[in-house]
């Protein structure tokens, strides 16, 4: 196999010293910086970690864009299709961004300040550069930058008991998407109860890149006996759960409707991309999708077909143990949307017989 090289524009982060001297084995680029993608022996040793014990993730590269000024609130009315107006200045909420046609942009958890300044923490994109767009085009008074703020998710069932004994009982108290400044090291951090898996836990947005070892140490030397690790997001695991991956499951090509995001497409406002988005009802949907017998690594896109004819995508797939199947997440036409239906799976290795599922493993 081939490694990745970091350089500048390739960059590492506050916590790439301890990624290494943790063992990782594989890395990917994410918002030009290093994510790792894997640190046991396999992706299926780091899943019945991750389902059984806690890990830390260095997810910096999770970037945010900080939208900051009097025309935030406009801005961001601007951009996505979720209804922000009874957001809390303590929340976080999951958010399709759009352009004018209604084609996903982005999908980032968006972090509330306070009306004036809220942070994009972004999915895969350079969506900074259509933010800044926007503001100038419209002449919007906002400062839009990219802060030196790097996430660390810790992530898994005893994800509460680890952080607790670093930042306090306090952290049991936060609810799923808000987020409370507690103190490290003298500095107030945002800590809120999210992160990119299902078994629960928290994403602290560090915003000191010097105590960035410091607190990677802390929590792993807390952690010792609940058997702490340094981890990533497991595609197993995610793809048992349907989080989406901005990029591989969804592109600009599809609406949020297609991404199956329809949940968070109620802004009443005049966003940009409302005329575009309503001229573009759903003809395909995202799905999860069990496929028969072995399969090779999704590392590219996979066809689907009925009846000799191309009804979809599979674009992420692995087989899942405690499942017993090979979970995938796909998007598929109308026609054969419906769970039950028979479909078929064009991978590297050959064609595979899969059925749509009602929903997601977990
Ligand atoms: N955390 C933070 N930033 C991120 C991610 C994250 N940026 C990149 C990427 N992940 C953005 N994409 C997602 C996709 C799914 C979720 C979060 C970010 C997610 N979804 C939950 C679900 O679908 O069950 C909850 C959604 C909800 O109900 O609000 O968590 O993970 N900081």
């Amino acid at each position: 196999m081939y490694s990745i090289t970091a350089s500048r524009r390739v960059r590492r982060t506050p916590f790439t010293a301890g990624v290494e001297a943790a063992g990782v084995k594989g890395y990917t680029v994410y918002n030009h910086m290093l994510l790792p993608t894997r640190f046991g022996h396999d992706f299926v040793d780091d899943y019945h970690h991750l389902k059984r014990h806690v890990q830390v993730w260095d997810v910096s590269c999770e970037r945010q864009v900080s939208i900051k000024g009097p025309d935030t609130a406009r801005l961001m009315t601007m951009l996505s299709p979720r209804d922000l107006s009874r957001m809390a200045d303590d929340q976080c909420y999951y958010i399709p961004l759009i352009d004018r046609d209604g084609g996903m942009l982005n999908d980032p958890v968006a972090v509330r300040h306070d009306a004036n300044h809220y942070w994009l923490s972004l999915a895969d994109g350079d969506f900074l550069q259509y933010a800044l767009g926007v503001a100038d085009a419209l002449g919007l008074d906002v400062t839009i930058d990219e802060p030196e703020v790097s996430p660390l998710a810790v992530q898994g069932p005893k994800a509460d008991d680890l952080m607790a004994r670093v930042f306090g009982d306090a952290v049991r108290e936060i609810k799923f998407f808000r987020y409370k400044k507690l103190v490290f090291e003298g500095r107030p951090l945002i800590v809120a109860r999210s992160g990119w898996s299902k078994q629960g836990g928290f994403e602290i947005y560090l915003d000191d890149p010097q105590l960035g070892m410091p607190l990677w140490n802390r929590l792993f030397a807390a952690g010792e006996d609940l058997h702490v690790r340094a981890g990533c997001p497991n595609l197993i695991e995610r793809v048992e759960g349907g989080l989406l991956s901005f990029g591989n499951d969804m592109t600009r090509e599809n609406t949020p409707y297609e991404a199956g995001l329809t949940r968070f497409v109620n802004s009443s406002a005049d966003y940009l991309g409302k005329a575009g988005l309503a001229a573009r009802p759903a003809r395909k949907s995202i799905r999860a999708i069990a496929i028969d017998g072995e399969i090779p690594p999704c590392d590219r896109l996979w066809h689907v077909y009925a009846g000799g004819a191309r009804v979809g995508q599979v674009t992420s797939a692995a087989y899942s143990p405690d499942f017993g199947v090979n979970a995938a997440i796909g998007m598929v036409a109308r026609s054969h949307w419906d769970a039950g239906s028979k479909i078929e799976v064009e991978t590297q290795d050959g064609m595979r017989n899969a059925v749509v599922q009602d929903k997601f493993w977990i």
